[in-house]
């Protein structure tokens, strides 16, 4: 499968206002710096780089209860949403470049009012599914599928500055993969909702080949929406992130989750979240971080370990 038959819709996301720490705004640009645009080139895929997502800054945005920027990110996704339907319509695989994971509200809503039913993988340290009530943090990066689980939504309080947003995933159809730090109240919604999951433990208990061949049968034959938190890779891998978690990912399991996903022919959306340049140490954890993202996102899009050629090399005769 070459990158040929898809072609591919960028969209930055310098967002930050779902966590406290400065920095992941950064994300974006560094990665295209990193140069992904050129290799995704190398790999013939089609791509349309749509700019960064302009934002207002919402005034007034003091915290309610313990939520913070309520209002800057009921805003700002709300304009994501709108602009990941013109990519879909388009006809693109979407990229969105984060910023932090509070953007998958919009990046999903957006993607699957425009597609229809998803199933999406969610590669994290963390689950994201606290609710506005569970929250200890107050922060909305934690909380992005609270507000998408349709059967979540008596267990949601009324937000205005959501009121744009209509849950648009079942819970049958979401795979976590790589949990290791998961709140009391998030395991609790876990298992009495039955989400299916692949924490760190069941992938090391089964190997990441297996968790990937249940992935895909347990999501059937729906578009895919991979939502790639870079915290779910090891810390000594990614450093450059809010908050790092011991006991992640290898290099080598991160960037196999994504030749699987793209080998189905169904990745219609990826979200690629949570770099941020300012919290690694060194400039090699720095880097290592944006090279992770690269890697990751070039998985996507075909880039294979054993090599690749384009379809119209010529062999020296
Ligand atoms: N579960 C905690 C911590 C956290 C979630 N996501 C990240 N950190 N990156 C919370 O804030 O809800
Ligand atoms: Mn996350
Ligand atoms: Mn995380």
């Amino acid at each position: 499968l070459s990158c040929l038959s898809s072609s591919v819709g960028i969209i930055g996301a310098p967002f930050s206002k779902g966590q406290p720490r400065g920095g992941v705004e950064r994300g974006p640009d560094l990665i295209r710096a990193a140069g992904l645009l050129p290799k995704l080139h190398e790999l013939e895929c089609a791509v349309k780089d749509y700019g960064n997502l302009a934002f207002e800054e919402a005034e007034l945005d003091g915290p309610e209860g313990v939520l913070k920027n309520l209002k800057a990110v009921g805003g700002f996704n709300q304009r994501l949403s709108q602009a990941v339907q013109l990519v879909k319509k388009d006809g693109h695989t979407t990229v969105m470049l984060g910023g932090d994971h509070s953007l998958a509200i919009g990046s999903i809503h957006g993607h699957s009012a425009a597609v229809g039913q998803l199933g999406i993988v969610w590669v994290d340290a963390h689950a994201d599914i606290n609710t506005p009530l569970t929250t200890s943090t107050g922060n909305l990066h934690g909380q992005p599928l609270s507000f998408l689980v349709k059967e979540l939504q008596s267990s949601v309080p009324v937000l205005p500055s959501f009121s744009w947003l209509k849950p648009c995933i079942s819970v049958k159809d979401l795979v976590y993969i790589g949990l290791r730090d998961v709140d009391p109240g998030e395991h609790y919604i876990l298992k009495e909702l039955g989400v299916k999951m692949f924490s760190m433990s069941e992938v090391d208990q089964l190997g990441v080949s297996r968790v990937m061949e249940e992935t895909c049968d347990y999501l059937g034959n729906k578009p895919i929406h991979l939502s790639y938190d870079i915290d779910a890779i090891d810390p000594t891998v990614t450093p450059a992130t809010g908050t790092p978690v011991v006991g992640g990912l290898s290099y080598r399991e991160g960037v196999y989750i994504t030749e699987c996903l793209r080998e189905t022919g169904r990745l219609s959306a990826v979200d690629l979240v949570e770099v941020n340049p300012l919290l690694g140490k060194t400039e090699e954890g720095i880097q290592s971080t944006v090279s992770m993202a690269v890697d990751l996102l070039l998985g996507c899009f075909g880039r294979l370990r054993e090599g690749n050629h384009p379809s119209d090399y010529n062999p020296p005769k």
